[in-house]
């Protein structure tokens, strides 16, 4: 089904917030995490029960509230591309090293595409009780207040960065982001969930957000809050962020995002 009405868009949003809200009691409530850890493909990907379980439980869930609508996940996904129609594309846990080690910052990360375009977006943090979410054209919450991107420009802003440790070949280009934007921002962070990393670029707690690779499932939801929060978003290239398959990511507020790409910093050669 396309262009839902505004009012059914919203019962959606609703259903969908009430599915990443039952995946984060799961996460919450999880016991020996390390004894269900398994390696996926490349260096330092791991995947837990706990993601499966999340990933089954939002399958069959979204599936129900939008009967139409094709699915998505992390843990099966190959590349795929979204086309025509609906379809969810999920991170059943974004940060998934940090819930291994109970760090505490990873979310569940649920975006709808219409047409290969975000138009519903929701990340929720539940060790910190916070659900993002935006619809397309119609702003971004969190736990249902607005939320809007800062002014700062980069000097007085803090970027957050993202490392694709899973990437080798990545690691020249990213340490070269990493560097720059140390020396040319107040200070950098590295969560470790890339959602919520676009999540805090979205209410201001950081200014810009920047990782060399992302998978569509890591950056869908995420980026959309950053957009409907009044902010910017692209590839390091300065493309509009693709669906089919992975990709690197600048986000941030106007200021900040513009303030990036005086950097001359490189872009990665696999855009
Ligand atoms: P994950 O925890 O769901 O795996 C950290 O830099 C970010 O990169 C996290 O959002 C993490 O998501 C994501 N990530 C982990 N493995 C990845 C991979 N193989 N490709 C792309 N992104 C990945
Ligand atoms: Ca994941």
């Amino acid at each position: 089904m396309q262009n839902r009405e505004e009012s059914e868009m919203e019962a959606v949003l609703e259903a969908v917030i009430a599915a990443a809200k039952a995946c984060g009691e799961r996460m919450l409530q999880a016991k020996k995490i390390e004894s269900s850890v398994s390696e996926k493909e490349g260096n330092g990907n791991f995947v837990t029960k706990y993601d499966e379980e999340n990933q089954a439980y939002l399958r069959k869930e979204l599936l129900r509230i939008c009967p139409g609508a094709r699915f998505i996940g992390e843990e099966d996904a190959k590349r795929e591309d979204p086309g025509v129609g609906e379809a969810f594309v999920v991170d059943p846990i974004d940060g998934t090293l940090n819930f291994i080690r109970h760090y505490g910052r990873s979310a569940v990360s649920i975006a709808l595409l219409q047409n290969g375009e975000p138009v519903l977006g929701v990340v929720h943090d539940p060790y910190l009780a916070e659900t993002f979410s935006a619809i397309l054209g119609k702003g971004a919450t969190c736990n249902g207040n607005p939320i809007r991107v800062s002014s700062r420009p980069l000097c007085k802003g803090v970027a957050g960065v993202g490392t694709a440790p899973y990437y080798p070949e990545l690691s020249a280009v990213t340490v070269q982001m990493v560097g720059t934007l140390f020396q040319n921002a107040l200070d950098i962070r590295r969560s470790g969930s890339a959602a919520l990393d676009l999540c805090d670029a979205a209410c201001g707690r950081y200014d810009l957000f920047v990782e060399t690779r992302l998978s569509p499932w890591d950056h869908a939801a995420g980026a959309l809050i950053v957009r409907e929060a009044g902010g910017k978003t692209s590839t390091m290239e300065g493309g509009p962020l693709p669906f089919d398959r992975p990709c690197s990511i600048v986000a941030g507020n106007p200021a900040a995002y513009a303030d990036y790409w005086k950097l001359s910093i490189p872009a990665p050669d696999a855009d």
